[in-house]
C-alpha cells in the first residue's frame, strides 16, 4: 500500500510537474526523453558500484507501446544493464515510470547520470526521490555518487529507498544514481524518480539553464512506430506481446555470477541475440 501511494503521488507529480518546473530544476522521469540529447543534463549507462569514473553511456534506444529502453543493444541486453521509461505496463512499472535494471555483476551496475550545468562555479543543489522496489523483486544495491563522493550507499536492499540530499557541484560534475545486482543477479528492476533543485548559486553568477532544454515527456508528441514500417528492434518488442512476468528468483549461485537462463528472455530478445555483441566484452 505504501508503495502504491508513493507511485500515485509520483504519477500526480509527473502530470503537474511540467507546469511547475522552473530554471534550475531537473526531474526524472519527466526528462527521460532528453537522455543523451544535446544540451541535456541527463544520460544513462553502465557504472561499477565501487569505481567512480567507470561510467559508460548506453548506445541504443528502442521504442514501442510498452517502453522506451536505453541499453547496449547487444546479445545479452538484460545481463548488460538497461534503463527504460514505461509507456505501458512493463515488468512492474506503470506508464510514465522510469526504471533502472543492473547487469549481472557489481561492475555492470546501471546508472542514470545527471551532470551539473555549465555556466556556474560550485553551486548547491537539493535532490529528492525514490528507488522503488517492483513486484517479485530480488535484492539490489542502490548508490548515489557525486564524482568519487558517496552520498547514499545501500547494499542488498529489498525495500523502497527514498532520498533527500543536499550537495554542491561544479559545472560538469556528475551525480550518478546507480542500481547494482545485490548478492545475486535476478529481479532487480527498480523504479526511479528524482528531482534536482538548484538552491544557491555563487554571487554574481547567473544561471542560464533550464532543466534540460527538451520538451517534457507529457508535452512531446508520442513517438509511436509506424506499423507499416516497424524497425527490427520494435518488432522484437511488439506491443501486442503481453508484458512478461518478472524473472523468478533463481537459486543463489554466488555473487552476481549468474547469467540469463530464461528461455522466455532468449525467445523475447532473439533479434538482439542475433546481432553482433558489442561494447560489453
Ligand atoms: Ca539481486
Amino acid at each position: 500500500m505504501k508503495s502504491t501511494i508513493k507511485l500515485l503521488l509520483l504519477t500526480v507529480f509527473a502530470g503537474i510537474a511540467p507546469a511547475l518546473m522552473a530554471a534550475g530544476e531537473w526531474s526524472m522521469p519527466n526528462d527521460f526523453d532528453s537522455i543523451a540529447k544535446p544540451g541535456s543534463q541527463w544520460s544513462a549507462g553502465r557504472a561499477d558500484i565501487d569505481a567512480s569514473g567507470s561510467f559508460r553511456a548506453f548506445t541504443d534506444i528502442q521504442e514501442n507501446d510498452q517502453w522506451k529502453m536505453w541499453n547496449f543493444a547487444d546479445a545479452d541486453v538484460w545481463g548488460n544493464g538497461l534503463v527504460w521509461l514505461a509507456v505501458g505496463p512493463a515488468f512492474g512499472t506503470e506508464p510514465g515510470e522510469a526504471a533502472i535494471h543492473p547487469g549481472t555483476s557489481p561492475d555492470k551496475a546501471t546508472a542514470i547520470r545527471w551532470t551539473a550545468p555549465n555556466g556556474t562555479p560550485k553551486t548547491t543543489y537539493r535532490v529528492t526521490g525514490l528507488f522503488r522496489i517492483l513486484a517479485n523483486a530480488g535484492d539490489r544495491d542502490v548508490i548515489i555518487r557525486l564524482g568519487n563522493q558517496t552520498l547514499l550507499d545501500k547494499r542488498a536492499i529489498t525495500e523502497d529507498q527514498e532520498f533527500d540530499l543536499q550537495f554542491s557541484a561544479s559545472a560538469g560534475q556528475s551525480l550518478d544514481f546507480i542500481v547494482g545486482c545485490g548478492e545475486s543477479w535476478t529481479n532487480e528492476a527498480t523504479g526511479f524518480s528524482a528531482t534536482i533543485t538548484q538552491k544557491s548559486a555563487p554571487a554574481g553568477a547567473k544561471s542560464t539553464q533550464s532543466r534540460s532544454g527538451i520538451p517534457p515527456l507529457s508535452q512531446e508528441k508520442s513517438k509511436r512506430q509506424d506499423p507499416a514500417s516497424p524497425s527490427p528492434t520494435a518488432a522484437s518488442l511488439a506491443p501486442s506481446r503481453p508484458a512478461p512476468a518478472e524473472k523468478k528468483r533463481q537459486p543463489r549461485r554466488g555473487r552476481c555470477d549468474s547469467r540469463v537462463s530464461s528461455r522466455r528472455f532468449r525467445v523475447l530478445f532473439s533479434p538482439w541475440r542475433s546481432r553482433s555483441a558489442r561494447n560489453c566484452a
